[in-house]
């Protein structure tokens, strides 16, 4: 009975920890002027590298007073993140915990990726050590973090985001799937009162 009861107890905590991977974002929320709407910040689609900034599949502004704020929905353990930006500006990544207060996870430079000036354009880059559109500057250390907010710093003032892609896993106060955790936790404790009152016959 009780290596049954080891068993189950392992196949729930595999399956309560095997929440690791692409975070699929709650939502995304604009402020300033910008064209397009936010929602393509994270629609999943990521617009071909040396596509126009202002393409109908990017989000494009000028100047540096827009910012759009990511929810992830609950708590990640950040590890990765990949994002397509113009090509020849800086931008920011911060996280937050709670949506108000946030801090820097990284900055890229202007001339950061591998697209070029001419003919210029989107660029892919993340944090994914050894692939062909790793940024040095955006590999970050290991944060936990809710909210993930995007803004241009620099550059030539004609800005563009095509994709805020944020890799991780879940924790915290995470709520566990009942279809999955409740029914492993359920026969867990149904076992471990029947190994009780086996080991209490002993
Ligand atoms: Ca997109
Ligand atoms: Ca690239
Ligand atoms: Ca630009």
């Amino acid at each position: 009975m009780k290596r049954s009861l080891t068993a189950l107890v392992l196949a729930g905590l595999t399956l309560v920890g095997s929440a690791w991977g692409q975070i699929t974002p709650a939502g995304v929320v604009g402020t300033g002027s910008f064209a397009n709407s936010a929602d393509l910040l994270i629609d999943g689609f990521t617009p071909p590298q040396n596509t126009n900034w202002q393409d109908a599949t990017t989000v494009s502004w000028t100047g540096f007073a827009t910012a759009f704020t990511i929810d992830l929905g609950q708590k990640y353990r950040l590890f990765d993140v990949a994002w397509s930006v113009d090509n020849n500006d800086s931008y920011a990544l911060d996280w937050s915990l709670d949506g108000v207060n946030f801090s820097n996870l990284f900055t890229i430079a202007i001339g950061d990726g591998d697209v070029q000036p001419s003919p210029g354009g989107m660029d892919t880059m993340n944090s994914f050590l050894g692939n062909a559109d790793y940024v040095t500057s955006m590999d970050f250390g290991t944060v936990d973090a809710r909210y993930l907010r995007v803004s241009a710093v620099t550059g030539d003032s004609l800005n563009a985001v095509g994709e805020v892609t944020a890799y991780g896993r879940e924790i915290g106060a995470a709520v566990p799937e009942p279809s999955t955790y409740g029914l492993f936790g359920a026969v867990a404790l149904l076992g471990l009162a029947a190994w009780r009152r086996r080991a209490g016959r002993r």
